[in-house]
């Protein structure tokens, strides 16, 4: 039997103490179910310590996070407030952290159905996500990524705007005034929107209800890159503005 609580213990004192470990799969076979129960208990960690639930976030929708990665499943992951970046990021607390480009979306009221996510959907913005493998090197199978809550590690976004369709829109990433990734939000599972459907469909699946508040990261439509320190990153959607992190 998997013990759940201790395989989340590991992941949570890894990243509090900015250590890099082995894949949890390097010492036992762990199944998809397993995986998500250490995610949730990770979660679970990071309530008592007083962290709120803040969102969903989903991975591997693109192909270009798929290859970069070397998986090809979409995952889920969870968000909370702890995660929730200031206009910096301090990335001494961070093991080897990686930005990408997101879209985001803001949830208005409480969501029961799938089918009826898109209507609860008060906002649209441009995001972005700081992962941190818990993992040497960032490597890892797909359970192990699962069980570290997909890598989450901070996320921002910029202004909401009114829900339209994101369905085709270019997205840049600067890293000190220098353009380091560009992509569609199209790559993004075909329609961002397809990605919030099935962040709604998943998380109801685990019991879930998306909350009033939350957000919604719908995933990388590039390869993430390296985050140094020192860094000036920005953001932008074509439509949407930018959001903009230092490090
Ligand atoms: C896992 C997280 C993937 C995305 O947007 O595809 C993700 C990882 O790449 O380490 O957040
Ligand atoms: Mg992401």
């Amino acid at each position: 039997m998997v013990d759940v609580h201790a395989l989340a213990a590991t992941l949570d004192e890894a990243a509090r103490d900015v250590r890099a470990i082995p894949p949890l799969t390097g010492a036992m076979p762990l199944d998809l179910a397993a995986a998500y129960a250490v995610q949730r208990a990770g979660i679970e960690l990071r309530r008592r310590r007083g962290e709120r639930l803040a969102g969903v976030k989903m991975g591997f929708t693109s192909r270009a996070k798929m290859a970069q990665m070397g998986v090809g499943d979409v995952i889920w992951g969870l968000l909370t407030d702890g995660m929730l970046a200031g206009p910096s990021v301090d990335v001494s607390r961070l093991i080897h952290p990686r930005i990408e480009p997101e879209i985001a979306y803001l949830i208005g009221r409480e969501v029961r159905s799938a089918t009826e996510v898109e209507s609860a959907v008060t906002g649209v913005a441009v995001g972005f996500e700081v992962l941190d493998s818990r993992y040497r090197d960032f490597r890892f199978t797909l359970p192990d990524v699962i069980a570290d809550n997909a890598s989450a590690a901070r996320f921002g976004f910029g202004a909401w705007h009114r829900p339209r369709d994101v369905s085709n829109i270019g997205l840049l990433l600067e890293i000190d005034g220098r353009p380091v990734q560009t992509g569609s939000s199209a790559a993004i599972l075909g329609d961002p929107a397809r990605s919030l459907r099935a962040a709604a469909r998943l998380a109801l699946g685990a019991g879930m209800a998306l909350e009033p508040g939350w957000i919604v990261l719908a995933g990388a439509a590039t390869a993430a890159v390296p985050l140094p320190e020192g860094a000036h990153v920005r953001v932008t959607g074509a439509g949407l503005g930018g959001v903009e992190v230092t490090t």
